[in-house]
């Protein structure tokens, strides 16, 4: 960190606080920094606009002394766009230091939030492994971009301790944390009962439901059903059931979609 100029943090766009490792705001301490929204393209457009505003309204008044912090918003989908962001964010907050003549900036997030797509997009091929599912990246890897800064990607850090339990559940919905350490079902319940809140109508359309169910577990049920996730007997199977949906929530098949606003 302290070889940097600046840093890079990614952050979930479904989920920007949630996602935020605040170990690393502490390493970065003064350091300018670029949030940079990954996955645009999955989160909720009006909401992610509501975030881009609420860093704008942090870097307006941050303390004396303090770098820059600038939010850009990032999809795959608008690969051209994002090289062009960085390289003006970067040019415009990050002063090169050591006698170089550009700038170093290293990446950090959570893991799976799409760090090492993002190095791939920015060197314009495919120089990192991505993969959907955390802990892909093992090592620092550092590449020179045509332009001469000096990127490095790194693995995904959580911190020790999630305070904010939802936090945490949002972080799981998303696939941050592997799936193996979750109980697959409460994830499941806590995005059924989030949705059925704040995206109703989405989730009719996906499942086809003309009357909403009641609760999240209703919820859940209506999808096994409706998806055929039924064990022998005709009972529902419910591991089945919350794969079936938090895969719908990933891949964005549900519709765009946040899980916080600011
Ligand atoms: N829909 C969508 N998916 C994305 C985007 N960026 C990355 N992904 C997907 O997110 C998953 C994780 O991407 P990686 O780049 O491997 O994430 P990472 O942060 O390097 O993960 P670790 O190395 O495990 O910490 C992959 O399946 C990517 O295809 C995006 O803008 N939109
Ligand atoms: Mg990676």
């Amino acid at each position: 960190m302290p070889a940097q100029d600046v840093v890079l943090e990614v952050l979930d766009a479904r989920m920007p606080r949630a996602s935020e490792n605040p170990v690393v705001s502490e390493l970065r301490g003064r350091k300018p920094c670029v949030k940079v929204l990954s996955k645009s393209d999955l989160a909720d457009p009006d909401v992610t606009r509501l975030w881009l505003e609420h860093f704008e309204a942090l870097d307006a008044a941050r303390a004396e002394g303090s770098g820059r912090v600038v939010a850009i918003a990032v999809t795959t989908e608008r690969a051209a766009e994002t090289r062009k962001r960085i390289a003006e964010v970067c040019g415009a907050i990050a002063t090169p230091t050591r006698g170089r003549k550009t700038a170093r900036a290293m990446i950090v997030g959570i893991p799976n939030v799409g760090k090492s797509t993002l190095v791939n997009t920015l060197a314009k091929r495919k120089i990192a492994n991505v993969g959907d599912e955390p802990a892909v990246t093992k090592s620092e890897q550092v590449v020179l971009l045509e332009n001469g800064m000096t990127l490095s990607d790194n693995p995904g850090i959580m911190w020790p301790k999630i305070e904010d339990p939802s936090g945490g559940l949002r972080l799981a919905f998303g696939g941050a944390i592997p799936d193996a350490a979750l109980d697959y079902e409460s994830v499941a319940l806590f995005g059924a009962g989030l949705l059925l809140e704040r995206y109703p109508a989405l989730l009719a359309k996906r499942y086809k439901l003309t009357t909403l169910p009641a609760d999240a577990d209703a919820l859940l049920d209506e999808i096994g059903r409706r998806r055929g996730c039924l064990r022998s007997g005709g009972k529902i199977d419910r591991h089945k059931a919350a794969d079936v949906f938090i895969h719908d929530f990933r891949t964005g098949a549900i519709g765009r979609i946040s899980l916080e606003r600011p």
